[in-house]
């Protein structure tokens, strides 16, 4: 018998508002966020896909950037040959939907016309803000051989994080027998699952849903026909079991969701760890982004530790470590920079500019001389004057300021903005 072609289409949850990566959502659209020195947010799910070899892909989001195009058609261009293809679906007010997306499955509803336009047996859904290598094949041959309605990839969590996430038991079967979404911590000891004695030894004793979801074509027609469910999590998955055969597909590689400032913070810092969790040095599961043709990365007297340079940068700092420095930076002399992600710029600036700026004690783009900075995220294209101390840590309260927002003690310093001489944070 021939086997069944498997015809997938990959549908990315973009975003909400995402107001907990504020103020890095200001101005663009999540999925845009830089990430890693030279990524954006919405590579990593896109290149799980292409590495899974499912290219046809289509990126959901609130609202749409000007960066977010951009690096979408300078990215992930195909030849005319080939059925690939990742188009963005912003939300749209049409008068037949005059509101916004409200919720996850909300904006797959609303973008059912535009995937219908295409061939497919299988929706594969996934989230925008997780960070994980993940070969999507296994979990759809796993789907298919099941005969299953519904597949949700699982990963078993502890008592901490478990409130954060859907819960699930499964039967012998690995079918789901009951879901819970963001269960209380008193109720979870009703929720354990038998976990590996690996798991038990981390006391990862709850199934949780990654938010990875495999959906029949048929089904998923019929699930979105219902206007007033919103969200795949709170109502489309606890409605569906019991009525629908759903597989769990248990994972137990990384994986971890960086949807706020805190996660964000921690998994770019983790890349600089000496045996970083995600691995960007992968031969067979390459991160995608936009070939940008920078010329290598330039130094002068500074002693570098444990951190990711990206391409392009002038950087004549006295110490970096910890940190992770976006493509393009310029750092001056007797910089110090610690535990920080430097998202770098987007341009250089030229060098009659920097002279006419430097003459007119105006700030340049990059960061100055003699500066200190620890436990921040400096967004693109600042300008930090000389001098300038930024001192991040849990003794300061969460705030927001025009220049930057405070959040879990990480100092954000906001897009484009110019920080002057002396300034201490
Ligand atoms: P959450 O991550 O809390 O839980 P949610 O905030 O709804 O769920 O986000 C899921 C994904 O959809 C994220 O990537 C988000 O950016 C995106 N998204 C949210 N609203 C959107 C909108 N209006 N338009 C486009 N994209 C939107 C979910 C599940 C849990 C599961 C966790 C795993 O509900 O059951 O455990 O994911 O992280
Ligand atoms: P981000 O989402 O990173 O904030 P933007 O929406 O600012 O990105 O877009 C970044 C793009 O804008 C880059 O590709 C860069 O070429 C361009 N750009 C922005 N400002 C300037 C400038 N002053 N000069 C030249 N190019 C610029």
């Amino acid at each position: 018998m021939k086997a069944k072609k498997k015809s997938v289409i990959s549908i990315i949850l973009g975003g909400g508002q995402g107001s907990r990566l504020y103020p890095l959502t200001n101005s663009r659209s999540k999925p845009a966020v830089p990430i890693a020195g030279k990524y954006r947010l919405v590579d990593i799910p896109i290149s799980n896909c292409m590495n899974s070899d499912l290219k046809r892909i289509f990126v959901l989001t609130q609202f749409n950037s000007a960066s977010l195009n951009a690096h979408i058609k300078n990215t992930y261009t195909f030849n005319a040959f080939s059925q690939a293809f990742v188009d963005i679906l912003a939300a749209e007010q049409t008068p037949d939907n005059p509101t916004w997306f409200q919720g996850t499955s909300d904006a797959v509803r609303q973008c059912m016309p535009h995937f219908l336009n295409h061939d497919f047996d299988y929706a594969l859904i996934l989230s925008g803000d997780q960070l994980y290598q993940m070969d999507f094949n296994e979990m759809i041959d796993a789907h298919i051989e099941a005969n299953a309605d519904i597949s949700i990839a699982t990963l078993p969590v502890n008592a901490k994080d478990a409130p954060e996430f859907g819960i699930l038991k499964t039967n012998s079967e690995n079918c789901i027998e009951s879901f819970i979404e963001k269960p209380a911590a008193a109720l979870l000891p009703e929720w354990e699952s038998e976990v590996s004695d690996q798991m038990k030894s981390e006391g990862k004793l709850y199934l949780a849903s990654m938010g990875i979801y495999i959906f029949n074509k048929k089904l998923l027609i019929e699930l979105m026909k219902n206007p007033d469910t919103k969200d795949f999590g709170k109502e489309i998955i606890p409605q569906a079991v019991g009525n629908k055969k759903i597989l769990s597909f248990q994972y137990e590689g990384y994986w971890t969701d960086i949807g706020n400032i805190d996660s964000f913070f921690e998994a770019n810092i983790g890349l600089t760890d000496d045996v970083p969790k995600f691995n960007l040095f992968d031969n067979d599961n390459k991160i995608f982004t936009r070939p940008r043709l920078l010329p290598p990365s330039k130094f002068h007297n500074t002693k570098v530790d444990k951190s990711f340079i990206s391409e392009g940068c002038i950087i004549s700092a006295k110490e970096i470590s910890k940190s992770v420095i976006g493509i393009r930076s310029r750092i001056g002399e007797g910089t110090v920079i610690q535990n920080s992600y430097v998202m770098g710029n987007d341009f250089y600036q030229n060098i009659e500019d920097m002279i006419e700026d430097t003459a007119n004690n105006r700030q340049l783009i990059g960061i100055g001389k003699n500066c200190f900075i620890s436990n921040a995220i400096v967004d693109k294209n600042c300008k930090i004057g000389n001098d300038v101390y930024i001192q991040g840590g849990k003794h300061l309260e969460n705030t927001t300021h025009d220049l930057y927002a405070i959040k879990e003690g990480i100092v954000v310093i906001k897009k484009g903005v110019t920080i002057p001489n002396n300034f201490t944070i």
